[in-house]
Order: C-alpha cells, then structure tokens, then sequence
C-alpha cells in the first residue's frame, strides 16, 4: 500500500500547521500505518477542496473520517475496540462538538478576530515570498469570513464567540476529570479527533480569548501534552531507535 497525506506546512512546534492534519497524522501514528507526508497549502489542488487530503494507492481521496474508516477496515485496526456503544457514541458526539463547532470558533479566532489575524498574517509574511503573503491573507480573510458567516459563528459578537468556545473547553475538561485520555489509559480515535481541534489553539502563539483560556485550564494543556508526546515524539523516537 502507499499512502501520500498532505497537509498544510508544519510549524509552531507540530508537525503540521492544520487541525484535521493533526487529527489524521495522530490517528496514523497510533494506529502505527506508514504514510509519506507532503506539504501542499493549496487546499483548491485537494479532491474535496479541504486539507488535508491523502493519495492512497494514487487514488486522492478526502475527509479525514471517510480515509480513517477505509484505512481501518484495509488494516483491521480498531483504536475503539473494547469500547461500549455508549462510550463510542459519546466519543461520536465529542468529535462533532470539536469538529463542527469548536473549528468554527478556532477558525474565527485565527482568520478574524484582530489579535488572531495580526499573528497569521505575520507568519505568512515570514513564510511566503514579499507580498505574496499579505494578499493571500486578504483573499484567505475574505474567504473564510463568508464560511465562518454562512456557517452560524461569524454572525455572532465577539464576546459571545468567546464565551461559546470556552464553554466547549472548560465542558471537555470537566468529561476528561482525572482520565489521561478520553476512556481511560490509551488513547482512541475520538482523542486524535478532540486532539486536533484542541493542539492549535494550545500550541499556538496566537493571542486571542478562547486560545489563551485552553492554555490556562490544566487539564486541558495536560491532555494536549500527553497526545502530543503519545503521537508524535514516542513515535518519532522509535522510528529513530528502529532506523
Ligand atoms: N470534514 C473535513 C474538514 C476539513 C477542513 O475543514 N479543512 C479546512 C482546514 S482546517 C479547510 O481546508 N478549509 C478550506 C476551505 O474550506 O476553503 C475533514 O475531516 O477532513
């Protein structure tokens, strides 16, 4: 089998810069499938249009969920395995509460909110030829400023954009309680999923509210700490150990 996985450039410490690559490559290294990773920021070259996207075979497909289900059944893997279907359907509904509703308000922060944009802006500036960055961060604002709008988020005040993605934050640290991961001592599928969503806002040096407050509340920087370490440093770490 070859599986290509492009996502978007890595940075601020992570091995990609976004937050469904991370949930894709965290579930590809627990899972323990070999992948090539290639950096692509295009997201118009990609088969849905959405980064980050995989060539499995040279077939391109997208959705981080339809690839994870179809690489599960090709490997027999099961990182759920052993769990209830009451506990699965609970990691059901916490992935969808990250992916569809906290990625509205990460996005929101990163692309509008003033403190989010300076900073993207910023770094693209740095990353890309001279004054290339800064429009491709205007066409991207734009772009993602209707989304964020015809989605439900951006219709909302600033301040109530804050309070709806802390309140997401302080419910997911208040499930987790005392567990390292989601259902106990090894992480599942659902905790790359939560992980991804929650790694940029923790380990990126954006200054904006909900950021701010995930890196405040313990138990959410812990987690983010544990999975990143699970899911990419051990894993690196072997890989160097075993050539
Ligand atoms: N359901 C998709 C979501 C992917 C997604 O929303 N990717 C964002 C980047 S974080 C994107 O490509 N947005 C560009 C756009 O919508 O134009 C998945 O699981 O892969």
């Amino acid at each position: 089998m070859s599986l290509q996985v492009y996502t978007f450039r890595p940075n601020w410490g992570l091995p990609a810069g976004g937050p469904f690559d991370l949930k894709l490559l965290s579930w590809l290294n627990l899972a323990g499938i070999p992948y090539e990773q290639k950096f692509e920021d295009d997201t118009r070259k990609a088969p849905k249009k959405k980064n980050p996207w995989v060539l499995l075979d040279g077939e391109p497909m997208g959705d981080t969920e339809l690839i994870i289900d179809l690489l599960s059944r090709r490997h027999g893997i099961d990182l759920d395995a052993g769990l209830s279907p009451a506990q699965k359907a609970v990691g059901h509904a916490w992935r969808r509460a990250f992916e569809e509703h906290f990625h509205q308000v990460l996005e929101w922060e990163l692309l509008v909110h003033q403190a989010g944009a300076q900073f993207m802006k910023a770094d693209m500036r740095a990353t890309m030829p001279p004054v290339i960055g800064p429009v491709v961060f205007t066409m991207m604002q734009s772009h993602m400023r209707k989304q964020l709008y015809a989605r439900g988020i951006g219709r909302h005040s600033p301040d109530v954009i804050a309070a709806k993605g802390k309140a997401d934050i302080d419910a997911f640290a208040a499930y987790l309680g005392d567990r390292p991961f989601m259902f106990g001592d090894q992480p599942r599928s659902y905790d790359a999923a939560v992980f991804g969503l929650l790694a940029p806002t923790v380990y990126w040096p954006m200054q904006t509210p909900v950021a701010q407050h995930a890196r405040s509340v313990g138990a959410i920087k812990a987690y983010c700490d544990r999975m990143k370490e699970r899911c990419f440093e051990d894993v690196a770490a072997t890989r160097l150990k075993t050539g």
